[in-house]
């Protein structure tokens, strides 16, 4: 083939499929934000064995202005670029529909603009109010402008992809929504569901008053709204790396999708139940009555199962995948997965995690035993085997097989990946029972405890022993943060090109029609489904919001740092 036909090739896959730069974008700007903010987290873990290293990096002023560009660069940026990227494409391939890219690549610099917006308030540390931005800590108005924008952005991909969806069923009445995209539309209508209480948040009160236009806020009305959108938000999280383990990784396991019934039910019954729940963060605060935030309990619960629905598929359909390479006996199947593969190991492992993750939520969402654990490290020791590692080194594990996929470069090594992927998982594991440990123990979240004022001293010396395991793990993550982003960016700038046959494929794990009949059909009836969220989502919680709206008692902003 001459370099001539090389590159006509080149240029008719991308006109074929346009969408793959813009995935490509989303995904590295996540990544990118993923860089910053991952390279602040060993201070934070170090931070709790004792060491103070915030003195030596001058660009951050404070340990709670590293928290916050750590917090928003992690959980909030990384996720919400990625996931554009990721369920933007997939469903798009799925059903075979190219997205308007006018519209696509509008929604990707709005975001990116907010980016900068809410990146410089907090670089400049006016903004040093944690990525929950609770009032009456007050931030600069282009950090909350920054973030909505963000938001908006995000909407914006969504509404597409579920427009796209809309527009596949008129063509093909007689099929049920392929099940990729099924899963990644159920995601972005709960998306919908669950947004509105932080743009409530930002649009009606926050942005007015960091712009003066108002004089204060209501902080638990703010906290209320907040945490309708925050608990849900983990599965905004969460359910796209979901769409991964039910629809591509059976297929990188050589086995297949035990259950296309349990996989839609399963997503089903997060649209349903992730959002009236959100009194679970709150379980500690006043003005709400108990009655209420034990009914957000149980439905915390009802919430869990699907999860666990999770576990079994999944778990199942792995499993025919290491009897099909030749697995015998109970646990047999297991060292025959194809554990040599990066891509399908760096998944399974924030599988894994998810486990301790989960047993951890069940924990929290408890009425009775949150008291225990609130406030303390065990908080931010649940949330790192969650969207710390269940969703982030899925994301991970996504990228091996799907930048060279987008890119057509080779991935710079599997090895390395591999050796990335364990880090990460055995510092999360050891970071997660350092931080549980010293929850257990009363030493509090997000607390300069290397720098305690002088009567303090010793306040949390019986914690000693997990606090140091919570430091190794901060230099075991250093060194994974190293290897995963050597072999990102050893892959985008790769020179060697890919020849078609070379390039991944999108590892489909079904591929066979559904007709839309019987109950397929009715769980196909997402209008209906949504509408049923809605109704979920009022009953849990009008009477409490509008007895606060009603009631609310405005504070000023205060600037503590
Ligand atoms: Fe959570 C706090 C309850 C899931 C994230 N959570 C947080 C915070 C974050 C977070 C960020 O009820 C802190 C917010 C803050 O800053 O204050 N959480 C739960 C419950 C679940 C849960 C009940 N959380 C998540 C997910 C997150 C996440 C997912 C992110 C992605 N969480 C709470 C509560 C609090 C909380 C309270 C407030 C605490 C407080 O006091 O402040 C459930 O959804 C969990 C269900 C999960 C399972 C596990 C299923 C296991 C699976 C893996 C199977 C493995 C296989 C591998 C198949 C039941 C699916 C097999 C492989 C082989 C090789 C054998
Ligand atoms: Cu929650």
């Amino acid at each position: 083939m001459t370099t001539g036909t090389v590159a006509v090739g080149r240029v008719r896959a991308a006109l074929a499929h346009p969408e793959k730069r813009v995935t490509l974008a989303f995904l590295v700007t996540g990544f990118a934000a993923l860089l910053v903010g991952a390279l602040i987290g060993p201070l934070q873990a170090l931070n709790y064995a004792g060491v103070d290293l915030y003195s030596y990096v001058p660009i951050l002023a404070s340990y709670y202005q590293g928290l916050t560009l750590h917090g928003v660069l992690n959980a909030l940026v990384f996720t919400t670029f990625a996931i554009c990227g990721l369920i933007l494409y997939l469903p798009a391939r799925e059903m075979n529909i190219r997205p308007n890219m006018t519209w696509v690549w509008s929604a990707y610099w709005l975001m990116l603009g907010g980016l900068l917006m809410a990146g410089i308030a907090v670089a400049t540390n006016t903004s040093s109010v944690m990525y929950t931005f609770y009032p009456p800590l007050m931030g600069h108005w282009g950090f909350y402008i920054g973030l909505t924008l963000v938001v908006l952005g995000s909407l914006m991909v969504g509404g597409h992809v579920i427009h796209l969806r809309y527009m596949w069923k008129r063509d093909h009445p007689d099929q049920a929504t392929p099940i990729v995209a099924y899963m990644s539309v159920v995601t972005w209508y709960m998306w919908f569901v669950a947004v509105l209480g932080l743009v409530i948040e930002m649009v009606f009160f926050l942005i007015p008053w960091s712009l003066g236009i108002i004089d204060g806020v209501d902080p638990q009305l703010a906290r209320t709204l907040f945490w309708y959108t925050g608990h849900p938000i983990v599965y905004f999280w969460l359910l796209p790396a979901y769409v991964s383990w039910y629809g591509l990784v059976p297929r990188q396991a050589g086995g297949e999708l035990v259950s296309d019934g349990l996989a839609r039910l399963a997503f089903l019954m997060f649209l349903l139940f992730s959002t009236p729940v959100g009194f679970h963060h709150q379980f500690t605060d006043p003005g709400i009555p108990a009655a209420w935030k034990l009914i957000h309990s149980l439905m915390t619960m009802m919430v869990g199962i699907p999860s666990l629905l999770t576990a079994f598929t999944v778990a199942a359909s792995l499993e025919i995948g290491g009897r099909r390479r030749g697995g015998r006996g109970v646990f047999g199947w297991i060292p025959k997965l194809p554990w040599g593969n990066a891509a399908f190991t760096a998944q399974v492992l924030a599988m894994i995690s998810f486990i301790f993750g989960g047993a951890g939520g069940i924990i929290n969402a408890s009425f009775n035993l949150n008291v225990l654990v609130h406030n303390t490290t065990w908080v931010p020791g649940h949330f790192h085997v969650t969207v710390g590692t269940a969703t982030t080194l899925t994301f991970m594990g996504i990228a091996f097989w799907l930048v060279p996929h987008l890119t057509r470069k080779p991935l710079f090594s599997n090895r390395l990946a591999l050796w990335a992927s364990w880090l990460w998982f055995v510092g999360m594991m050891v970071f997660a029972l350092g931080m549980h440990w010293q929850g257990l123990q009363s030493v509090p979240r997000r607390a300069h405890v290397s720098n305690l004022a002088e009567n303090l001293q010793g306040a949390y010396a019986e914690a000693a022993v997990p606090a140091f395991v919570t430091g190794i793990s901060g230099v075991i993550l250093f060194f994974a943060v190293i290897l995963f982003f050597t072999v990102l960016l050893g892959t985008l700038f790769a020179r060697r090109q890919l020849t078609e046959a070379e390039t991944p494929e999108i590892p489909w794990a079904q591929d066979v029609v559904i007709h839309n009949e019987g109950i397929t059909k009715f769980l196909d009836r997402l209008v209906f489904w949504v509408a049923a969220a809605f109704v979920l989502v009022i009953i849990a919680y009008a009477p409490v919001l509008i007895d606060m709206f009603l009631n609310q008692v405005p504070v000023g902003g205060l600037r503590l740092w």
